[in-house]
């Protein structure tokens, strides 16, 4: 073994993740926002737990799409726990949960490596087996959840009862997995968290990456990836960067009240039916411009994909190529009323990397929808 292998292993063995297990949004209207993952983003609730089931304080639906999988919470009576995240923040991400296979080595590692804990390691359980939990945290209010559920077999965890579908799933879901999670952090924080992902986690900054060049340019943010040794959990961390016009990551954290999870990219397999079927349920996407698609520059710099360019520019849809293949992507607008959480769709054919060819003609987007609020 060369040594920088033996290093990445050593590195990835700390803290071994098997990934995502979950995405908990704390909502004011649990009932409502199921509804609209649901309708709107096709996802299928399968779990639920709430008052009927003699749990006092919330309501919590679990949605899924293929591997994703969406803990929507909702607070019964104002002095429940998590009520006040939704009066500081609105709807958000309070916890992005992460499959461990040891829950007691990766939360003693945490510990030990600086992380503040929120939930010592300990056993649910029910009459379909337990599931050992921890939590650490992160960024803001946001926590990390430590599960290992490999001696379970109920819908979710326990105490969640199954639960039938909202309405009909539709006949091919528009995504199947969560590709990565970004999270944005104050002024001058990133490197710091940037580190705390290596120093409690193991994990290792990828390539990608926007610096001070992009970010005078025109971003208003600087960014950087770290991921675990296999890849399958990828955080983005952004901060704002100090530029004539308000950062959209100021934007973000002013209307946040403090860091917090930015945007949830979802991997699906074809971006062009999942766009069509959510822009007709309702949602919003992002506008670009006739101008990127008829750039020369750009069809020269992505070659062929596997759509005509007709079709993305119809839609609005992104295109970006790397040495290792090519992506096609689009954001979402906000998906509450605060200019905070959006999503992006991702259709990966081969790239690892975020859409970097697309940073400026998205970051200006982004601008004109905050100079529309106000905001900018
Ligand atoms: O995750 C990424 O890096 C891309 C690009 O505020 C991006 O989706 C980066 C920062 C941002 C919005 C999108
Ligand atoms: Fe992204």
């Amino acid at each position: 073994m060369t040594q920088m292998m033996e290093s990445e292993t050593r590195q990835a063995d700390v803290f071994p993740v098997k990934g995502v297990d979950y995405l908990q949004f704390l909502v004011g209207n649990a009932k409502q926002t199921a509804h609209f993952y649901s309708t709107a983003f096709g996802m299928t609730c399968v779990a639920y737990r709430g008052p009927e089931q003699g749990y006092r304080d919330h309501s919590e639906y679990v949605l899924v799409s293929g591997s994703a999988r969406f803990l929507i919470t909702g607070a019964v009576h104002a002095g429940a726990p998590g009520a006040d995240h939704v009066t500081k923040h609105s709807d958000g991400i309070r916890d992005i949960a992460l499959e461990v296979p040891d829950v007691d080595a990766a939360y003693r590692h945490a510990i030990s490596a600086g992380a503040r804990g929120v939930t010592e390691p300990h056993d649910v359980t029910d009459e379909r087996g337990t599931v050992r939990m921890a939590a650490i945290a992160t960024y803001g209010d946001t926590i990390h959840s430590l599960v290992d559920r490999s001696k379970y077999d109920g819908p979710f965890l326990p105490g969640f009862v199954t639960r039938a579908p909202i309405v009909a799933p539709p006949a091919k879901r528009y995504f199947q997995a969560v590709d990565h999670v970004v999270g944005n952090v104050e002024l001058g924080k990133m490197d710091e968290w940037v580190e705390f992902y290596g120093r409690v986690m193991g994990f290792t900054n990828m390539a990608e990456f926007i610096g001070d060049d992009i970010a005078t340019d025109y971003s208003a943010l600087m960014s950087k990836v770290v991921a675990d040794g296999h890849r399958k959990v990828k955080f983005p961390l952004n901060e704002p960067a100090v530029s004539k016009r308000k950062s959209q990551i100021d934007e973000y954290l002013e209307f946040y009240d403090g860091p917090g999870a930015q945007h949830i990219a979802i991997a699906t397999n074809d971006i062009i039916r999942s766009v069509d079927a959510m822009r007709a349920a309702g949602v919003e996407f992002l506008d670009t411009p006739d101008s990127y698609y008829d750039d020369p520059s750009l069809r020269a710099r992505i070659g062929q994909v596997r759509a005509p360019i007709e079709e993305l520019k119809a839609r609005r849809i992104l295109v970006d190529r790397d040495e290792d293949g090519y992506l096609l992507q689009i954001f979402t607008k906000p998906v509450q009323d605060r200019p905070t959480v959006f999503f992006e769709l991702i259709e990966r054919h081969g790239s690892l990397g975020f859409g970097k060819g697309n940073f400026k003609a998205l970051f200006e987007a982004i601008e004109r929808e905050q100079e529309l609020r106000g905001n900018l």
